[in-house]
């Protein structure tokens, strides 16, 4: 279990800050840990911390020592695999399988999975002819970006933060990291598993926080920083576009979506709808990716609501551990406030409310969780705020198309760009949509399947660039073109 005082970790110590706060567990309102902010002195003490492993030992480590350390971490991500996910519950409320299947596994997997593409990396070369005869060879040498400022949400914490931290450090990278402060425990303790797997002290660094005069904005704003990967709210990017502008930083963004999914008469009803469920609800729909938009053909419009519906009312609300659970708490009572809201702005702007719709009653024991109900609408259009504002909540809204064109031009009328999911037994069909879709990922017949070699990111309000495989190694190096006339 995460002890009662979670603190930053700096140089491989823990390091009190300049106040404790709460971490709230969302399932039943009770304490999970006091948690010390930083202030500019420990974010200031973590810059330095990993500025002298980069100049230190760190920064002469090979390739092939950080592929071993870092398939290490992996093995012993796995070795601890019940203390993050009790770590990670703790805060999160999320159902105990979701935590072990997803968040915990993919953690150890995004190591090996950037572990495998720094082996295999080769470097540009170039053969150039002169023009008076000769030739001169150009190859470039991919070095690490630097200290690298790594700010991360609270919807899946440590999947997010591997998924940064992991090629950051295989690239040669050394890291502060910024958990959300709704999930401060498994980034603190993945500083422990950094330790037992033999990552050098400094290399990995935790400043736990707020964001707005907190550890996140001293963080972005601190000169010694050599860029930042970012997920999070657009507006927040926004944010920390401006803190690094004055040192023309680099940056990588993972931000919000308002997804859509395109539902054609052809699809595979029964796979489509056990696809829609889990795309809408998964996590209580606090993924990014997850749909709010569901665009279905007319003529299956009545059977894709009814199907949808039902599978909803079949979601189990509760306690982690309770047997056949599938849906957690919103992460906060402040966030179950905004998605109220939402549910409250529905009805304003006509919605018909299918299913839900408002806070559940699970008894006296889980009363000060931050619970809400699964929720579906009909009656709402691409003009109204609920189908253009991200909810992040465990809601969408079903609205009918009559042609593919009308389709794809629903789906594209959004400012964000991150992915979407179409449902067809039609090939021809499937390619042609998809490559039509406005996002970073076009899924087909799935929803969030990966393959982490691939790119990752999106467009619009979704963020800038793409992580994964190569994608993150770009992002997490800089070239060195040497030039040699021959
Ligand atoms: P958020 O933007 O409020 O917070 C994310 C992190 O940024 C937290 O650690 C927070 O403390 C920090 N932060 C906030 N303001 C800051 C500032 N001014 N300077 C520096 N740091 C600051 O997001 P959230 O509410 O934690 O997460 C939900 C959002 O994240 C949703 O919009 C969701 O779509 C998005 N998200 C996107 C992806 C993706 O891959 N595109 C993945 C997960 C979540
Ligand atoms: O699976 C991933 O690599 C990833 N970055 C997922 C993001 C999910 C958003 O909540």
């Amino acid at each position: 279990m995460p002890g009662p005082d979670l603190y930053n970790m700096v140089a491989g110590a823990p390091l009190p800050g300049r106040a404790a706060f709460d971490k709230i567990n969302p399932v039943d309102g009770t304490l999970v840990a006091k948690v010390h902010e930083a202030g500019p002195d420990v974010v200031d003490a973590a810059v330095q911390a990993a500025r002298r492993a980069l100049d230190g030992h760190w920064g002469r480590t090979g390739v092939g020592e950080r592929v071993r350390l870092l398939r290490k971490v992996a093995d012993r991500i796995e070795a601890r695999f019940d203390d993050l996910v009790v770590a990670e519950v703790a805060d999160t409320g999320k159902p105990l399988p979701l935590a072990r299947e997803l968040d915990v596994a993919r953690a150890a997997m995004n190591f090996r999975s950037f572990a495998d593409t720094v082996a295999g990396a080769g470097v540009d070369s170039y053969l150039m002819d002169l023009a008076g005869g000769g030739q001169a060879l150009n190859y470039a040498v991919a070095k690490p970006l630097g200290v690298v400022a790594v700010i991360v949400p609270w919807n899946l914490p440590l999947l997010l933060l591997t998924w940064k931290v992991a090629p950051a450090l295989a690239c040669g990278n050394a890291v502060v990291v910024k958990p959300s402060e709704e999930t401060p425990s498994s980034a603190t303790l993945l500083a422990e598993i950094m330790a037992e797997a033999g990552i050098p002290d400094g290399v990995y660094n935790v400043v736990h926080g707020f964001g707005p005069d907190s550890a996140g904005e001293y963080l972005t704003a601190h000169p010694g920083i050599d860029g930042v990967t970012f997920t999070g709210e657009s507006r927040t990017g926004s944010a920390i576009m401006r803190a690094v502008a004055p040192r023309v930083r680099p940056v990588s963004f993972e931000l919000g979506g308002k997804n859509a999914a395109v539902v054609f008469d052809d699809c595979d009803l029964e796979a489509t709808l056990d696809g829609l469920t889990r795309s809408v609800f998964m996590n209580s729909g606090q993924v990014c990716l997850c749909t709010e938009r569901v665009y279905v053909q007319r003529g299956i419009f009545d059977d894709v609501v009814s199907g949808l519906v039902d599978r909803a009312k079949g979601l189990k609300l509760g306690r982690p551990d309770a047997e056949g659970v599938t849906t957690g708490p919103l992460i906060s009572q402040e966030h179950r406030r905004k998605v109220q809201a939402y549910y409250d702005l529905a009805l304003d702007e006509g919605a018909e409310v299918l299913v839900g719709g408002g806070v559940p009653d699970l008894g006296p024991e889980l009363a000060n969780g931050s619970w809400i109900e699964p929720t579906l609408w009909t009656g709402v259009t691409n003009a109204d705020r609920v189908l253009r504002e991200e909810i992040f909540g465990p809601t969408a809204a079903l609205v009918p198309f009559d042609s593919e064109e009308e389709a794809v031009t629903l789906a594209n009328d959004t400012d964000y760009g991150l992915a979407a999911a179409v449902w067809t037994s039609n090939l021809e069909r499937a390619h042609r949509v998809a490559q039509q879709m406005r996002v970073g990922m076009a899924w087909v017949n799935t929803w969030y399947l990966r393959d982490l070699r691939s790119p990752f990111g999106g467009m619009g309000l979704s963020g800038i660039g793409r992580e994964g495989g190569m994608h993150s190694f770009h992002f997490y190096t800089q070239p060195t073109n040497v030039c040699i006339k021959l």
